[in-house]
């Protein structure tokens, strides 16, 4: 169902029967909520989001494409999540188990200003599915259609804001152990320590060929936020604590104590297409509620 969203712009609400729901602005193809049953908003949006393109929306599921951060000549995270999607009209063959799942799928074809600034012709499919149990699944399909036979690379996350009751009380599994880049440290390379991450300062970690899953546990709330992702080998790991949180007009001074970033990305080994290959990189978010164990 499609409704107008802040400042009116265009949403499509997702909703499943047993009440979990998500919402996407066609604006950035920007997914901006996604409740568990219980109506409880699970990801973070800052409540100063500044819903006014070509400014990106704070918090949610911002795209970064065709560029992670500041790794190549495009501004910072590319620009997929400042234009305007359309409604696929091709879109791809539906799941055999389409009739539970709620999907929308949207289509950012590259235009003649963007040739401008990044001169290769792409399609790139985003499919959003809510499971019967409320997972909710991004599917991205990015396809070389240029004729000029030039191949592209690019980086790319999805920059997942969770919502957490606590930073201070938050665990992460399934990075231990793994190198990491650290972006406090001029993204020199690391190495994590033996057991879960903890967080009492600002965190920008890009951890590189991490395992599918990663937990995300909220002490709090007693509930697990799990990501599961296929063809993004690393993961990124953000909050800006009070420094930073103060620095961005878009994100309120406190904030960072209720949000952290982690993003199922691919950077250390850009992904490069020739012309009429696809790229599919996909990532499910779901919950579970009980800390799962270490
Ligand atoms: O994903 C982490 C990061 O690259 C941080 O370095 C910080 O810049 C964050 O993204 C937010 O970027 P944005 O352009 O959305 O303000």
């Amino acid at each position: 169902e499609v409704v107008k969203g802040v400042n009116g712009l265009d949403k499509v609400v997702l909703r499943q029967v047993n009440g979990t729901s998500a919402e996407v602005y066609l604006y950035g193809a920007h997914v901006t909520s996604w409740k568990n049953e219980q109506g409880e908003e699970l990801l973070f949006l800052s409540s100063k989001a500044i819903f006014k393109p070509p400014k990106p929306i704070r918090g949610g599921i911002p795209i970064c494409f065709p560029q992670f951060s500041n790794l190549g000549s495009l501004d910072q995270h590319g620009f997929a999540r400042n234009r305007f999607w359309t409604f696929d009209d091709d879109p791809p063959p539906l799941p055999p188990d389409a009739n539970h799942k709620v999907i929308t799928d949207l289509i950012l074809r590259s235009t003649k200003e963007d040739l401008k600034i990044w001169p290769y012709s792409f399609e790139y499919r985003l499919r959003i599915t809510l499971g019967p149990g409320g997972e909710l699944m991004l599917t991205s399909r990015i396809r070389n259609t240029g004729t000029d036979g030039k191949p592209f690379t690019f980086s790319f996350a999805y920059h997942t804001y969770f919502s957490v009751s606590d930073i201070s009380e938050v665990r992460v599994e399934g990075l231990e152990t793994l190198d990491y880049l650290d972006n406090c440290q001029k993204r020199e390379r690391f190495t994590e320590q033996g057991d879960s991450i903890t967080f009492e300062s600002e965190v920008d970690r890009i951890y590189l060929s991490t395992p599918t899953k990663i937990a995300v546990m909220d002490h709090e709330k007693k509930r697990t936020l799990v990501m599961r992702k296929d063809g993004l080998p690393d993961a990124v790991v953000w909050n800006p604590w009070d420094k930073k949180a103060k620095a961005m007009v878009d994100f309120g001074d406190d904030e960072y104590k209720h949000m952290l970033c982690v993003e199922a990305a691919a950077v250390e080994k850009p992904i490069t297409l020739k012309p009429g290959e696809e790229w599919r990189g996909r990532q499910e978010l779901s919950t579970v509620n009980k800390l799962l164990d270490p």
